[in-house]
């Protein structure tokens, strides 16, 4: 009976071999219950006859196949022994000769070179990698920025002073003299020198004029300009101080010609510090003067600019600076966040700034700006700006940062 043969020791291991051998047949329908039949008048066992074969040291017979069942059950484990033959080589010594890896010019000279053996030139291994110097991700930016603005016909402004007066920094600009961005919480004021001392003084009359009593169709602020305050030495806020100084500059060449500037640099500020904003960042400033500039040759020349950065899809905001009327601030939808982000402030200076700098009347001066580090920290996927500028930057970030391209 088939329940007798399951009880005996590999019974069951015993029949599903027998039955798939076709050794053996079954009868469900046997009196008495399921009976199982000899099928075959004799059987060899080939498990058998392949393990004599491996004791024999003939396993090579085996199939692979046969060789992976056996394995599969434990019956035989594989090992693979690698045999070398080793003999003397054409250098072959007992004891080591360093081989030279230099000519030198006392061996040329002695003739020593005759008498020793020179390692033969690898020219497959790697040179040294040079050390070489590495470009911040924020001087390769503004490469790519700078390139963008001469393409454009742009010409770089002198931004070589971080020290600046308070009157190129805010008084040139019209910002009036008790404005809440000329005091200590936003602004670092120089102790030593304390003062600037060097100003065209018939220009520094007119702002002085246009500020206390207004002018050029402008009623002023109607407050008592003081030279002292103008003189006081800051650490620049903005590069629009920049921009003053090189339109002042334009104003003075006769007859007047248009021009297309920018800037990049350092400017500071005493702001409360956050993750993406520090006491230090850098702007960037593109300034267009000609007769009849408007708002719309503003719009125009921001759309040609963000669009050389990848940046298409603009809007515009009305905003406020002291300096420029009417202002805007420049949006632009970000597929990634998104959500609409702020790329950028703008406007038209005011006829308060330019008149007295002696430009000519219906000459209109646009502009605009952004910072460097915000585009930096996107294009390089940085979320901390201590990550990337200050003393806690890792160097490694700096050698191992890609090369920039901001149009893609
Ligand atoms: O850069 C800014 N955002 C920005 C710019 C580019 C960009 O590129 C993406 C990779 C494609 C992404 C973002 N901003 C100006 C907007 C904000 O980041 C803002 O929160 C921070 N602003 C700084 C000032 O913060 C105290 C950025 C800085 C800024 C703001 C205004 C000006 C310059 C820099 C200006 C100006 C101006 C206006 C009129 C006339 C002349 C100059």
């Amino acid at each position: 009976m088939q329940s007798e043969l399951m009880r005996l020791p590999s019974g069951k291991v015993g029949f599903s071999k027998a039955m798939s051998n076709k050794w053996i047949r079954v009868d469900k329908n046997a009196p008495g219950g399921t009976r199982v039949f000899r099928a075959v008048d004799s059987v060899e066992d080939l498990v058998q006859a392949k393990l004599q074969l491996v004791q024999d040291g003939e396993a090579e017979h085996l199939s692979e196949k046969e060789r992976n069942e056996l394995k599969k059950r434990k019956l035989l484990s594989e090992v693979t022994l690698k045999t070398y033959w080793v003999s003397k080589g054409s250098a072959f010594s007992t004891n080591i000769s360093k081989q030279e890896t230099e000519l030198s010019p006392e061996m040329i000279s002695s003739g020593s070179w005759r008498d020793v053996k020179f390692k033969a030139y690898n020219f497959s291994s790697k040179g040294v990698l040079p050390e070489g110097g590495h470009l911040h991700p924020l001087m390769k930016v503004r490469t790519q920025f700078r390139q963008i603005f001469l393409e454009m016909g742009f010409t770089e402004m002198l931004t070589d002073n971080f020290i600046e007066s308070s009157f190129w920094n805010f008084d040139a600009l019209f910002q009036p003299q008790q404005h809440p961005a000329r005091d200590q919480h936003d602004t670092f004021f120089l102790k030593d020198p304390a003062e600037a001392l060097d100003f065209p003084m018939d220009y520094v009359e007119r702002v002085k004029r246009t500020h206390s009593q207004g002018g050029y169709g402008s009623q002023g602020y109607k407050y008592d300009w003081k030279l002292e305050e103008a003189q006081k030495n800051l650490l620049r806020t903005h590069t629009t101080a920049a921009s003053a100084r090189a339109l002042y500059r334009l104003a003075q060449q006769k007859p007047f010609s248009p021009a297309k500037y920018f800037s990049i640099d350092r400017v500071f500020r005493n702001e409360t510090l956050d993750a993406t904003h520090l006491a230090e960042f850098h702007q960037i400033e593109g300034v267009v003067a000609d007769y009849g500039l408007t708002l719309g040759h503003l719009m125009g020349i921001l759309k040609e600019f963000f669009t050389k950065l990848g940046i298409t899809h603009l809007r515009f905001k009305p905003a406020y600076n002291p300096y420029t009327e009417p202002s805007m601030e420049v949006f632009s939808y970000h597929q990634g966040l998104k959500k609409w982000v702020e790329v950028g402030n703008s406007g038209v200076f005011r006829p308060e700034m330019l008149l007295p700098m002696g430009l000519p009347e219906g000459v209109s001066v646009i502009a605009w700006g952004l910072s460097l580090e915000r585009p930096t920290m996107i294009k390089y996927g940085i979320n901390n700006i201590r990550e990337l500028v200050g003393h806690r930057v890792n160097l490694q970030m700096v050698y191992d940062s890609p090369l920039c391209r901001l149009d893609t």
